[in-house]
């Protein structure tokens, strides 16, 4: 065979070198530019990601820095809370939830932002609104299509708008409306409107109601009537909300002739400064836009891909003759984002460079002959952001004036993008982007593009190619990745499985890298100032989800910025137990940002859950597990895993129905309501006290607290069966079969906890009997979750079901809320949500290989769609890391390297091996696993 240099890389790993080559074509590809942002391709250093769209006249790359957020350093507790602990407590222990959650509600939830001054503010600010006249339109007008269903904000000049705006348009009444009272029929509209017919307000409605207002007959003229809006809208989406069919005016009674006032209407703002909306966490902001805009040509052979085996884009296609290439990334090494665009012609280079903001706060500058620079600032925050656009070309001409940078007839362009803030970290905005910018401009421009990308395609190959699959080739292999989607479903497509898989690894290298911050629920890349659930850190399964694939698919440094947060949120965390607990240790709920709240947030039916502090912690032990880095287990993991612990020895009380103690008040995420005693609760400080008896262990300290969590753990209330056999979600046996809920929180302890396994086989089939109750629908991180959870119950054709599921086409949807694929292989939610893409790439590993019990199980769920395959570099707890191929849907042979010197115990097909490892050596077994 021959052996192509390029896809081979060296690894050196305690001194031993594996050579470890990406056998297929791992690229998403189109024909086409982009025409959504969800087909747009991602590129990530783990801290500016950029969303390439391609397009041939105009290029479009939106991007992000990764500590652009709204809100600032702030207390997110509600003091005094604690001393609702007990009667909302005693609430729930008296069956009153209704009670209990008003009372959570009222007192128990943590502080919004502004949350003190708001009602003033705003009822300030909006006197000053209610009664101003329409003004006359004038020129300065700008016009507006309406009806905008998803919000003004989706109008170009209303982003992120929030305040008061004018609308008008004209009514042409004929000569046979006179006299008559008209109807009109306005729809939704956000959040208040004052409704003016040639300057007299014949209505104003507070709130989502339609809005059908009666303009009586005096008031209308024949011919042309003056219809103005002032629209006032607090927060997030505002105007008119309803679709095309409701903006109407018709005489009353004569329904049937109606006139429609769908289309073009003017607006006017009247006031873009409304005081700062109380929220309970912060947003993930969009940075800024960087647009190329090129002549106007005639084009043919257009390609775009995404190569996963070097990290970077290409658009390329031919015009009178001549070929263009554009190839970009995101680089670790020198922090920059590159564009490089060339021709195989001399003098074809022509373009223009802008840049732009959704913030409201934005200032274009020039720098200096080759760097434009933009400076913005969020608008409810204190955050800055600076971004330099720097050119470097060869040939042609290179003007930068002070909006935009323009190259005339070069050979070659490159442009270099920085972008920082004056973050520093969750209580500190005392940086200097400016500085940032500079510099990091300043390295490259000693430096030649080919140097660039070179250092690139080595910092990320590091990552990458630690680990291969092969799964076999398809008959749809060489489609383009948009086809490929539609396809899935009906032909085997193994290869695509695989570069789905490959994809969540790429994004994690792309979105987490030490020294920055972890992924949040959309990895690196969001466009939408008010994003889908902030584009926070949701901790009750997206962030730790987030993390699944790292450890087993050999990217654990990629966690490095997960263990960070959560030495963060050890800090805060602990303010909040103390806050609302009385207690010691730290707690967190079910969301976190930037500033690292730790408050219950939202709805007291969902927003108390107590257990995120745990479940983050059984991810350091589970590092642990697979590095044996006992300096990380005692410096970092241990303190944190043992602060978790001392909330939960503190809160757990006893049920005085059973004896036994139970997590009270909290919540089986997003499900029922506020509760006493969720079972996945009970999973979680399971989990987390066995991981602190044994890290106390390892670690040969807190004996007498290991015992008093031993004790603890025997009295934690059991998992139960319920009366259908299923696995009760909670204390009492109510669970609804038909409940279709896409959380399966009460799972938790078969994935990816280990409360419930083959060596509880009762408990398993009731948990098997939930997950049929449960059903395989479900939104994306759901459908990534049940995966796994079959593949933990050994079924691997059910596992492969609901990876399919995963990759089924979220662009045709049935308008139903179901998970799936977009173009650019972004898992929906939907809308757009990383963390499935990621469940689904530890789903598939975990399919292959499973060591969360005393062995390592090879191929412990292999569904028969893929009876054949190749893996190298998958790693197992205790230190190991394998190749192994099956074929036939046989194990053939597997090689296993130990990194540190651990007893290795395989299990394949009922045979299992034990043997003694040393550290750096590897270890060889054919199917019938004896050693070769
Ligand atoms: C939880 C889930 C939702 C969504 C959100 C970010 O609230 O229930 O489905 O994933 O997090």
């Amino acid at each position: 065979m021959k052996i192509r240099k390029s896809l081979f890389i060296v690894i050196f790993m305690f001194g031993v070198v594996r050579v470890f080559a990406q056998s297929q074509p791992l690229k998403l590809w189109y024909k086409q530019p982009a025409q959504k942002w969800t087909d747009a391709l991602p590129v990530g250093n783990g801290r500016i990601g950029g969303m390439v769209y391609g397009g041939v006249v105009e290029d479009h790359i939106q991007y992000n820095e990764q500590t652009l957020w709204t809100g600032g350093p702030r207390d997110y507790n509600r003091k005094g809370a604690v001393k609702y602990l007990e009667p909302i407590r005693k609430l729930l222990s008296e069956g009153k939830q209704a009670e209990a959650e008003a009372m959570a509600q009222q007192h128990f939830m943590g502080m919004k932002s502004n949350e003190l001054n708001y009602a003033a503010d705003s009822a300030k600010w909006f006197n000053a609104m209610k009664d101003i006249r329409p003004p006359l339109k004038s020129k300065e007008w700008t016009p507006i299509t309406l009806p905008t269903e998803q919000g003004w904000e989706t109008a170009p000049g209303l982003e992120g708008l929030d305040g008061a705006v004018w609308f008008t348009t004209t009514v042409n009444v004929p000569p046979d409306w006179q006299g008559k009272n008209l109807v009109l029929n306005l729809g939704r509209i956000r959040d208040i409107d004052f409704t003016y017919v040639n300057g007299k307000r014949i209505g104003s409605t507070n709130g989502t109601a339609y809005r059908k207002y009666t303009i009586p007959a005096a008031d209308v003229h024949l011919g042309s009537n003056q219809l103005s809006v002032l629209v006032v809208n607090f927060y997030d989406k505002g105007g008119f909300t309803s679709n095309t069919k409701t903006l109407s005016v018709y005489p009353e009674g004569r329904e049937s002739d109606v006139i429609s006032l769908a289309g073009a209407w003017h607006y006017h703002v009247q006031d873009d400064n409304p005081p700062a909306y109380p929220r309970y966490n912060a947003d993930y902001q969009p940075f800024a836009d960087l647009y190329l805009q090129f002549p106007k040509q005639e084009i043919t052979d257009y390609k775009r891909d995404l190569d996963l085996t070097n990290a970077t884009v290409h658009v390329t296609y031919k015009a009178d003759g001549v070929n263009y290439a554009r190839e970009y990334f995101s680089s670790a090494p020198d922090q920059v984002m590159a564009v490089h665009l060339t021709a195989d012609k001399p003098g074809k280079i022509t373009l223009e460079a802008l840049l732009s903001s959704l913030h409201k706060n934005y200032v274009i500058r020039k720098i200096d002959d080759h760097t434009l620079a933009i400076s913005l600032k969020v608008k409810d925050g204190v955050l800055r952001g600076v971004s330099y656009l720097h050119v470097q070309s060869i040939g042609g001409k290179v003007v930068v004036s002070p909006k935009s940078i323009s190259v005339t007839g070069a050979n070659e362009a490159t442009f270099y993008l920085t972008a920082a803030t004056n973050f520093k970290n969750y209580h500190d905005v005392s940086g200097n982007p400016e500085a940032i910018c500079k510099k990091q401009i300043a390295a490259i421009t000693t430096k030649s593009y080919a140097t660039i990308k070179a250092a690139h395609i080595r910092d990320y190959q590091k990552y990458f190619n630690t680990f291969s699959i092969d799964l076999g080739k398809g008959e749809n292999a060489d489609l383009p990745t948009d086809e490929r989607i539609l396809k899935f479903g009906k032909s085997p497509d193994p290869s695509f499985i695989s570069l789905y898989m490959q994809f969540g690894r790429y994004l994690l290298i792309s979105s987490s890298r030490p020294g920055g911050g972890p992924a949040n629920l959309q990895g690196l890349w969001n466009n939408l100032l008010t994003p889908p659930w902030g584009s926070k850190f949701t901790t009750n399964i997206n962030l730790e989800m987030n993390y699944w694939p790292a450890e087993l698919l050999n990217l654990s440094t990629c966690s490095e910025p997960f263990f960070s947060i959560v030495d963060d949120l050890a800090k805060t965390g602990h303010e909040t137990a103390v806050e609302h607990y009385g207690a010691p240790g730290w707690v967190l709920h079910h969301n976190t940002d930037l500033w690292r709240g730790t408050a219950p947030v939202n709805a007291s039916n969902h927003g108390i859950w107590v257990s995120g502090a745990a479940w983050l912690c059984h991810q350091l032990w589970e590092h642990y597990l697979y590095s044996g880095d006992k300096g990380f287990l005692q410096k970092r993991a241990y303190p944190e895993m043992k602060g978790a612990a001392e909330f939960f020895v503190h809160f757990l009380v006893k049920n005085p129905k059973t004896g036994c103690l139970i997590s009270t008040p909290s919540n089986s995420p997003e499900h029922g309501g506020l509760v006493a005693g969720p079972t996945m609760d009970h999973q979680i400080i399971r989990d987390l006290f066995k991981n602190c008896i044994e890290a106390a262990k390892v670690l040969n300290i807190d004996r007498a607290f290991a015992d008093t969590l031993k004790l603890k753990y025997s009295q934690i209330a059991p998992n139960k069966i319920g009366k259908y056999g299923q696995l009760q979600e909670w204390l009492e046996d109510k669970d609804d079969t038909t409940d279709t809920h896409r959380h399966i929180s009460h799972m938790w302890g078969v994935y990816p906890g280990t409360d419930i396994t083959f060596k509880t086989p009762e408990l398993l089939k009731a948990a098997e009997q939930s997950m049929k109750y449960r059903g395989d629908e479900g939104t994306g991180w759901s459908i990534a979750w049940k995966v796994n959870i079959w593949a933990r119950m050994h079924q691997g054709d059910h596992a492969y079901l609901m990876l399919s599921k995963l990759l089924s086409p979220a662009d045709v949807s049935s308008g139903k809320e179901k998970g799936g694929v977009y173009h650019n292989l972004f898992d929906a939610h939907p809308p757009f949500q990383i963390d499935g893409n990621f469940g689904g790439a530890a789903g598939l590993a975990e399919m292959l290989l499973q060591s969360q019990g005393d062995a390592i199980e090879l191929l412990p769920a292999l569904p028969t769609a893929l009876p054949q395959g190749n893996i190298k570099g998958i790693c197992a707890r205790g230190g190991f890391v394998l190749d192994f191929e099956w074929q036939n849907g046989q194990l053939k042979n597997v090689e296993v390297f130990s990194k540190l010197g651990k007893t290795c115990r395989l299990s394949y097909a009922g045979k299992t091996v034990d043997i003694e490892t040393q550290k750096g050596k590897s270890y060889r077994f054919n199917a019938d696993l004896k050693q070769l």
